[in-house]
C-alpha cells in the first residue's frame, strides 16, 4: 500500500495538517491565464462564467431531462434518491453513457484546464449529476472530497479537481455550492472512523469524513470568515481544487440547481487499495478500470 500521506478517521479526534502536495502541479501554460491561475491557488476554485452558448445548454438540459426521464424508476446503487422521497438526488457515472455526456466530458473546454492544473494527461475519476430538485433537494454537508477519495478510494495525492458545469442558473436561493475559500491548504484529519459500505449512505447523506464544528470554524477564520457561493447562470463552469471545503444547502425554492460534475485525476495519481483497509468502492463512484488519459475533442 502506498505511504499515508494523508490518515483521517484514524482516532477520536479531529487534527488540521498542512497540505503537501502542490495545488498548480504544472508550469502554468494553457487556458487560464496568471490571474485565473492565481486566483484558484489562493481560493481552491474558479469560476468561469459562461464557458458554454445558451445553444449548449439547451442541448445539455435535454440531455439532463432525458437522463432524469431514464433513471426515474431505476433502483440500482448508481441512481441515489433524494433522503425521504422519491426523487432523484444523483445519478454517477454518466460519462460512460457513450453519448453526449461521454462527449462533454471529453470537451477541450474543460480537459484543457484540467490539464493546466493537474500538470498531466487526465482521466475520469468520477462523474455524476446532481439534480438538487426545487423543494425537495436536500443539503450536502460539508466536506473534502479529497478526505473520501483518499480514505475510501485510495487516492494518494491531491491532484484531482472537480468540473462543475451549471445546467441551470445556481442563484443565492437554490442551493449554490458553498465553498471555504483557501480551505484547500488545510487537511482536516476528520474524527471517528468509517462504516462498512460506508457510499450505500454516504451519498444520501454524508456522516463519516466530516469536519467537526472547530475544524469548520478555524477554516473560516484563516477566511476572515468568507464563504463564497458559486453562483452563476447556466453554461458557466465551476472548476475546485479536490481538498476545498464545500458544501450546500438544500433547496426551498421552486427552481432546481442542476449541475454536472466530471472528477478530473491525473493520470499519475490513480486510485489505490483504500486506506481505510476496507474493500474498494464500486466502479460506478471510483473509477479503476477505464483510466487511459483523455484524448481532449476540440469545440
Ligand atoms: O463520496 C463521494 O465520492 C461523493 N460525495 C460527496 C459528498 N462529494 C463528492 C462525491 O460526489
Ligand atoms: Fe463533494
Amino acid at each position: 500500500m502506498n505511504i499515508d500521506l494523508y490518515p483521517s478517521r484514524v482516532s477520536n479526534k479531529a487534527t488540521i495538517k498542512e497540505r503537501k502536495d502542490p495545488i498548480i502541479h504544472s508550469n502554468g501554460e494553457g487556458p487560464l491565464n496568471k490571474e485565473e491561475l492565481t486566483s484558484y491557488e489562493d481560493n481552491g476554485y474558479l469560476m468561469k462564467e459562461k464557458l458554454f452558448t445558451d445553444e449548449e445548454v439547451k442541448l445539455m438540459t435535454k440531455e439532463l431531462e432525458k437522463t432524469m426521464k431514464d433513471n426515474q424508476s431505476k433502483d440500482t446503487a448508481d441512481v441515489i434518491k433524494e433522503p425521504g422521497s422519491n426523487e432523484i438526488r444523483s445519478v454517477f457515472e454518466i460519462h460512460k453513457d457513450s453519448g453526449f455526456f461521454e462527449l462533454l466530458s471529453k470537451n477541450e473546454r474543460i480537459v484543457k484546464i484540467a490539464e493546466q492544473l493537474l500538470g498531466s494527461q487526465v482521466y475520469i475519476n468520477q462523474s455524476r449529476i446532481n439534480f438538487k430538485p426545487g423543494f425537495k433537494g436536500k443539503e450536502f454537508y460539508w466536506h473534502s472530497d479529497f478526505e473520501t477519495w483518499h480514505v475510501e478510494d485510495g487516492m494518494q495525492h491531491m491532484r484531482a479537481v472537480s468540473c462543475s458545469i451549471i445546467l441551470t442558473d445556481n442563484y443565492e436561493f437554490n442551493g449554490p455550492l458553498m465553498l471555504i475559500p483557501g480551505s484547500h491548504k488545510w487537511y482536516v484529519s476528520c474524527a471517528g472512523s468509517t462504516p462498512d459500505d460506508n457510499f450505500k449512505s454516504s451519498l444520501q447523506k454524508q456522516e463519516a469524513g466530516t469536519p467537526d464544528n472547530e475544524s469548520l470554524s478555524w477554516l473560516t477564520e484563516q477566511a476572515d470568515g468568507r464563504i463564497d457561493r458559486a453562483t452563476g447562470p447556466a453554461g458557466s463552469v465551476l472548476f475546485f481544487e479536490c481538498n476545498t471545503m464545500h458544501g450546500s444547502n438544500g433547496n426551498l425554492s421552486p427552481y432546481p440547481r442542476s449541475n454536472v460534475f466530471f472528477v478530473f485525476n491525473s493520470i499519475k495519481n490513480p486510485l489505490g487499495k483504500p486506506y481505510s483497509g476496507q474493500e474498494p468502492r464500486p466502479e460506478f463512484v471510483a473509477n479503476r478500470e477505464r483510466i487511459e488519459p483523455i484524448e481532449a475533442v476540440p469545440s
